[in-house]
């Protein structure tokens, strides 16, 4: 496969409510798109980046800086072009593993497409659709918070996470569970929040019952973690502290966290991704995918990974509208709880033209 040429376009997509996190509130999604055309098809590819740098070191007008002077001539130059020979030509360049997750997505995109073949069966999807949860933002008040829970619950959400940070976790939880009984599948996320010295702190959430808490303390902190993990009886995941599968083996192996939360784009691909998935099947560690405010494109792909049978919890894979009133694809509707994977050539979706067009910010095209 050759490709003549790259389009990096950006879009503003804005939120249906404020998303607030430990980091920060949110109001829109600021996305970079990467469309590759080859000879033969067309592959896109979503760049998970934010606008800022307040989830990662990571951001959008750095990843298309990035994209534009190495990454994209780095795989354009050649004549023969693969998915799997994407990463091998970008691991020269260190770090930027949004931006090279994205230009990776759109390859192979465009080589599924012209192989007839969907993400879902590329990957090694067994299920036809995949169980949901929501991810439920910091609020003003309980009452905010139960309201907006119970809004979900009734969607059909199959599992609630709350975001967290000091002072505002035992409450919220403790009203969630009392709220919602003892079956609600419930878990947190400090987005790196807290610190080593709050363990006895974070050991009140133990009586909730939590299928786990996410990332409590800072992306570098793996031995912390492992120290916090003998304090505490919820299960650890890590998800800004897993870059690849090397330091998923690392955080494994030093017992820093129980579960694994999956995000492609942080891991630099979703070939990476589903290297960390078969590292924690063979390890008996459960993993989950996680989200970063994904278009339809972005959602497409994250759901035909969760379709694979290590991703034993429900992921923050939820319908569009949790999001966005009007997704730039067809949007995911939630059925019963689920999303069904796509089984399309490719991603199975594409952007609907004049959506798309409504919320573009810029675009600019690289050819070879
Ligand atoms: C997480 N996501 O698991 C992230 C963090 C996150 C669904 O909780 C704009 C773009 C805002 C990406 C807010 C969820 C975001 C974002 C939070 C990612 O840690
Ligand atoms: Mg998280």
């Amino acid at each position: 496969m050759k490709v003549t040429d790259v389009e990096l376009r950006r879009i503003e997509l804005p939120l249906v409510a404020p998303f607030r996190t430990s980091f920060g509130t949110e109001t829109t999604r600021d996305a970079l798109l990467v469309r590759v055309l080859t000879a033969d098809a067309e592959g896109w590819g979503e760049c998970v980046a934010m606008e800022s740098p307040l989830y990662s070191s990571e951001y959008v007008d750095a990843c298309a800086d990035v994209l534009r002077r190495f990454l994209v001539p780095a795989v354009a130059s050649s004549d023969r072009v693969t998915a799997a020979g994407v990463a091998p030509a970008l691991a020269p360049f260190r770090g930027h593993r949004m931006a090279k997750a994205a230009l990776e997505m759109a390859v192979l995109d465009a080589e599924l497409r012209a192989q007839d073949r969907s993400f879902g069966d590329a990957l090694g999807a067994v299920h036809e659709r995949v169980p949901c949860g929501v991810s439920v933002g910091i609020m003003d008040s309980l009452d905010e918070l139960l309201d907006a829970v119970t809004g979900y619950v009734e969607a059909g959400y199959q599992r609630i996470k709350l975001k967290i940070e000091p002072g505002w976790d035992v409450e919220p939880v403790a009203a969630v569970r009392d709220r919602f009984g003892d079956d609600l599948m419930l878990q947190v996320d400090a987005n790196a929040a807290y610190r080593l010295s709050d363990a006895r702190h974070l050991a009140r959430l133990d009586p909730y019952d939590l299928l786990l808490i996410e990332q409590p303390l800072d992306e570098e902190e793996m031995l912390a973690h492992a120290d916090l993990a003998r304090h505490l009886r919820t299960p650890i995941c890590l998800d800004e502290s897993i870059t690849s599968a090397r330091a998923a083996a690392d955080a494994i192996r030093l017992g820093a966290c129980q579960i694994v939360n999956i995000k492609p784009g942080r891991v630099g691909g979703y070939l990476e991704a589903r290297r960390i998935h078969d590292l924690c099947q063979a390890h008996g560690i459960p993993v989950w995918c996680g989200g970063m405010l994904e278009t339809g494109l972005g959602r497409a792909a994250n759901v035909a990974l969760a379709a694979l049978p290590g991703f034993t919890l429900p992921g923050d894979t939820s319908a569009s509208d949790r999001y966005f009133s009007m997704d730039i694809t067809e949007p995911f509707v939630l059925e019963d709880g689920y999303l069904t994977v796509p089984r399309s050539p490719g991603l199975g979706v594409t952007p609907v033209p004049d959506r798309l067009d409504a919320v573009t910010t810029a675009s600019e095209w690289l050819s070879w």
